[in-house]
């Protein structure tokens, strides 16, 4: 899908408003700071970047009252909307659209952009959370817990106020999670009565990591477009501290490596999210260490192997 000369558009998406923990939107810069970029064009390949990242100030509405239960509603749309566009862009040229958060509700703008060009991309979802709450069943009120639900347009979740732009771009059958641990019990009944293919720890303890994914790709379709959306809570907090809502129980660094080869390996890749990364939370070491797992992760999705 991806057409030579490969290039990976980075997309900087500086942005916490999907939840209520301040620094996640200094995520993009510190691992652009780290040396991403120059990381990826060792690997081989033309790195597209604006390096002045939008703050997204500019579309902070005035004034933006809660929509039912959900915070920041109308500022989460504006700024998912432009990433969407930026994404939808970077994927229509052919490139990679490799999007650094942030935090997890910018994945209602890099699906719906990879979705505009691929209609039957396949969601590879990474986390210790389904995010898949909608505006009634949110006990946050936090639109990083419901992306999945927008996305889909499930029922509750269609026509949202403010939320005009986003139209149902995922069927419930092109998604699969990998890592979930900490899932709220009414996602756990919309994970059920959609027929969610669903792997949490539990199936990873069962089967390992290798079949997991093996049964994950075979699930999406081995000739299918894949969207990686990595939310680095799904790592153990020991391996990845610098998170907003760390959960135990979570994948070694070996396993979310392993993801990241597998999906590499398809050769179908054409979006990657890498999410939460949250700098300044924990001491130093914590956040470089997330920083550099954040790099590493990203270099794996896109090509580095350990031979
Ligand atoms: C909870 C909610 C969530 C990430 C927390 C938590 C969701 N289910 N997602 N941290 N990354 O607020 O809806
Ligand atoms: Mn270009
Ligand atoms: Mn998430
Ligand atoms: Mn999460």
């Amino acid at each position: 899908f991806l057409k030579a000369p490969y290039t990976v558009g980075i997309v900087g998406a500086a942005f916490s408003g999907g939840q209520p923990r301040g620094g996640v939107e200094q995520g993009p810069a510190r691992l652009v700071e780290f040396g991403l970029p120059s990381q990826l064009s060792s690997l081989g390949w033309n790195v597209d970047i604006d390096e002045k990242f939008p703050t997204y100030e500019h579309l902070r509405p005035p004034s933006d009252q809660d929509i039912g239960k959900l915070k920041n509603a109308r500022y989460v749309s504006a700024v998912t909307k432009s990433v969407s566009d930026s994404v939808k862009s970077l994927v229509a040229k052919g490139h990679l659209a490799l999007t650094l958060g942030g935090d997890h509700s910018l994945a209602m703008g890099t699906i719906s952009g990879s979705a505009a060009v691929y209609p039957d991309v396949g969601v590879i979802w990474v986390d210790a959370h389904a995010d898949i709450n909608t505006p009634e069943t949110t006990e946050t009120g936090n639109l990083h817990g419901c992306p999945v639900s927008f996305l889909m347009g499930l029922p509750g979740a269609r026509n949202i106020p403010s939320f005009e732009w986003l139209s149902p771009c995922l069927p419930t059958n092109r998604i699969v999670y990998i890592g979930l641990r900490d899932v709220d019990v009414p996602e756990k009944k919309i994970l059920k009565d959609n027929n969610i293919k669903a792997f949490s720890m539990h199936e990873v303890d069962k089967y390992g990591i290798g079949k997991v994914v093996e049964m994950a790709l075979d699930y999406l379709g081995r000739d299918k477009p894949v969207h990686l959306s990595f939310d680095v809570d799904a790592l153990d907090p020991s391996v990845a501290p610098a998170t907003g809502t760390p959960v135990r129980g979570g994948l070694t660094f070996r396993e979310g490596h392993f993801i990241c080869e597998a999906v590499y390996e398809t050769g179908n890749l054409v979006a990657v999210d890498i999410m939460e990364v949250n700098p300044l939370l924990g001491d130093q070491a914590y956040v470089l260490q997330t920083i550099q797992i954040g790099c590493s992760l990203t270099r794996t999705a896109l090509g580095e192997t350990l031979l």
